[in-house]
């Protein structure tokens, strides 16, 4: 495929015009991703997750800026699964990174401008599967918040930074609902402002009083816009991936993460086939009034269209 070529070479308007495919879910999209497969596994993904406005995209701007002078080769993918039409604050992301346009070494993916076809995580997932293959060293995915299409987001990286601010009490409550376990590194982000001390020491205490951990995260303080405690902030990423490889964590993270995707797309697939085959046959709207009715139970419902698809075993 020529486009794929081009991108592979390094041409950003080709990278773009591919990642479109694949997010479109078009058979090409499907046919590129096939393609780029076996040349992934090489990137470091890492995800940035906390409230809106802590300052993760100023503080991932850095961080980008942080890379480049490392030499690395880095890639930035902003998502909000809040607003698939891509809203004010990715306009100003966009303004804020400006003083990474321009530099060859970074590759800022641009929001679809739509809802995705497929989840938000699937394609998050895609789109790193491109972006690692033309041969960026570190991906940072940016995403706001503590729901579930978060968490499922933050499963794609090996290293995720949870990023809290001064002032903020619900955040040491959200952390609760499900944030302290995903957290591979904390950062006190805006620690020029008052209280960042009190948020790391509460923080600290909460970590405290969880089970023991092999590698309990550790929480860094920075000011995003100044740049402040990006460099120490970049050497935990740096060490935390270094853990994960000498661990053999980084390859059960990896089985995880290919064991996920084949099932969700053997399960995207048999619906896909379901729906197909009994297209305008009545059968499935059939089957749901006898179970609406009691007449049926929902599961035999199912093993009844199972077995009708699937030759037994
Ligand atoms: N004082 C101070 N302000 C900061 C710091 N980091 C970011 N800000 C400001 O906080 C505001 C929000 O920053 P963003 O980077 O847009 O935050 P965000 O988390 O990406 O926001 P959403 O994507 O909308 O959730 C901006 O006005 C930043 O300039 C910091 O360390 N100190
Ligand atoms: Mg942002």
């Amino acid at each position: 495929m020529e486009l794929v070529g081009r991108a592979l070479a390094g041409d950003r308007r080709a990278l773009g015009q591919v990642l479109r495919r694949v997010e479109d879910r078009t058979p090409e999209g499907r046919a590129v991703l096939r393609a780029l497969y076996p040349q992934t596994g090489q990137a470091h993904v890492v995800g940035i997750t906390g409230a809106p406005g802590s300052g993760k995209s100023t503080l991932v701007n850095a961080l980008a800026l942080g890379l480049r002078r490392r030499g690395k080769r880095v890639a930035i993918v902003p998502v909000d699964p809040s607003s698939p039409l891509s809203g004010g604050a990715v306009l100003g992301d966009r303004i804020r990174m400006q003083d990474l346009s321009g530099d060859p070494g970074v590759f800022i993916k641009s929001m679809a401008a739509r809802e995705a076809l497929g989840g938000l995580a699937e394609t998050t997932g895609d789109v790193i599967t491109v972006l690692d293959a033309v041969g960026h060293d570190v991906i940072l995915v940016e995403t706001v918040g503590v729901g579930q299409a978060e968490v499922d987001i933050v499963r794609e990286a090996h290293t995720t930074i949870v990023v809290l601010v001064p002032g903020l009490g619900d955040d040491i409550q959200a952390m609760k609902a499900g944030l302290l376990e995903i957290a591979d590194i904390f950062v006190v982000n805006k620690a020029d402002r008052e209280g960042a001390d009190s948020v790391a020491r509460q923080l600290s205490a909460m970590l405290s009083l969880g089970a023991p951990i092999d590698r309990p995260p550790p929480i860094v303080r920075t000011v995003a816009t100044t740049g402040e405690g990006v460099d120490q902030l970049l050497d935990e990423v740096e060490a935390h991936f270094a853990y994960l490889a000498a661990s053999s964590q980084l390859h059960r993270l990896n089985r995880r993460k290919a064991e996920r995707r084949v099932l969700e797309l053997v399960r995207a697939g048999l619906l896909s086939r379901i729906s197909r085959a009994l297209g305008g046959s009545g059968e499935f709207e059939a089957l749901v009034d006898q179970v609406a009715d009691r007449k049926l139970d929902p599961y035999s419902a199912a093993d009844r269209l199972i077995t009708e698809l699937l030759p037994s075993r």
